[in-house]
Formats: C-alpha cells, structure tokens, sequence
C-alpha cells in the first residue's frame, strides 16, 4: 500500500532542508532517521497481492538484459519455508524476493529470517531480484536504506542501486552481516524506475540479502 498520502509537513520539514539540489543527483545530506514518516517503505508496502504493488514492482533481471515481473507469489511456505511470503519468478524457484510473516524472527537451514526486512536471492544463471520504485510524479526523491548478508555463510553478493541504467551505488559485500547503507537523492521525470538489485557474485549459494528502502518526495 502507498503511503504517499500520509507524508506530513514534519517529514516535508525535514527534508526540505536538503532539498536545494542543483544537480540531478547527489548524495543527501540528511539521513531518514526511523522517527520519520515515510512516504513509501519497501517493507511496509510489501504484499503479494499484485504486482506491481502502487510505486513497488518486483522484477527479475536476467544475464540477457531486460526485466521481468516476478509472476508467482507466494503468501506463505515460499520455498517451502513456514512463515515467508514472496514473489518469485517461477513456482518455488530463484530468484526470490520476499518477506518473513510467522510474526517473530526465526532461522531456515543458514538464513536468518529477521522481521521487517525484505529478502532477496538470485538464481543458478545469473537471475537477479530486483526490487523498483517507479516515481508517481517527477520530483525529487530521497532513498535511504541498506543492503545486509542475511546467510550465516555467505559466498558474496554485489549489490546496487540504480536509475535509468546508471548505477548510484554499487557495493560487495563478502562476510556475515555485512551492510551497504544508501542515501541519495534522486531527481526523477514521472514513471523513472529506480532500481535495487542483488547479484550473485559468482557462487550463487548462500546468497540471501536484506533490503530496506524508505523513500521520501523532497519537494
Ligand atoms: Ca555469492
């Protein structure tokens, strides 16, 4: 669900004071603290009830180029796990992107399943999750988030965010817990996708990663 309307004049408050960007991109001064209310959060908004989702798409990017929407959802038993929900671009099959809904965090074999995190894998041939934001209106835009290893071992992601195909951030991350914050500041035309995505990074075990993004409209 869109949080779009409930964006209040303290959240406004807050990031109009960074909002002077001459350029069309550039790293945000402010960080969204978890005090601030948010337009759109990518964890909150999450569901499997369409997709797109509003502003959220869930898509898989392929070694082919292009991106499809994920087609399969999955309320619960996702990969045959109790208690995770998510979409996934074939029946219970990689890559997913999906969410931990048993109501308590709980670990699967080597992943921790946190609560209020998305949860992201790539596939055997180079299939990445993508999770999109595509702007309602033009505007300007504050992302902020992180990228986190969620697997006990992990073999190593790359992780990104992008717009348009032009990468903003793009991190690797090889140990344990490991984190990609962000927080940029985007200026969109209507309908521009920004993109959040997970690669395999060669072995494509033990690759779960955590997503948070909340977005803000600047303006
Ligand atoms: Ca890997």
């Amino acid at each position: 669900m869109s949080l779009a309307s409930n964006r209040s004049s303290r959240a406004a408050a807050l990031v109009r004071r960074t909002a002077a960007c001459g350029a069309c991109l550039m790293l945000a001064a402010t960080t969204v603290s978890a005090q601030s209310p948010a337009a759109w959060s990518a964890v909150g908004d999450f569901g499997v009830q369409s997709n797109p989702n509003g502003a959220w798409s869930y898509e898989t990017h392929g070694r082919s180029g292009g991106y499809t929407l994920m087609g399969v959802k999955e309320a619960d038993f996702c990969r045959g796990i109790r208690g995770f929900a998510c979409w996934a671009s074939a029946s219970d099959d990689l890559p997913f992107i999906g969410i931990n809904v048993a109501g308590n965090p709980f670990q699967f074999g080597t992943v921790v399943f946190a609560e209020n995190v998305l949860m992201m894998h790539p596939n055997f041939v180079g299939g990445r999750p993508v999770v999109t934001w595509t702007a309602p209106a033009a505007g300007t835009y504050g992302f902020a988030g992180q990228f986190q290893t969620v697997d006990v071992f992990p073999t190593g992601v790359e992780v990104a965010v992008q717009v348009a195909g032009k990468v903003l951030m793009n991190e690797i991350l090889l140990s344990r817990g490991a984190t990609a914050p962000f927080d940029l500041k985007v200026k969109l035309d209507a309908g521009k996708k920004v993109r959040f995505w997970v690669d395999s990074h060669g072995d494509v075990n033990f690759d779960s990663t955590g997503l948070k993004v909340i977005v803000l409209p600047l303006d």
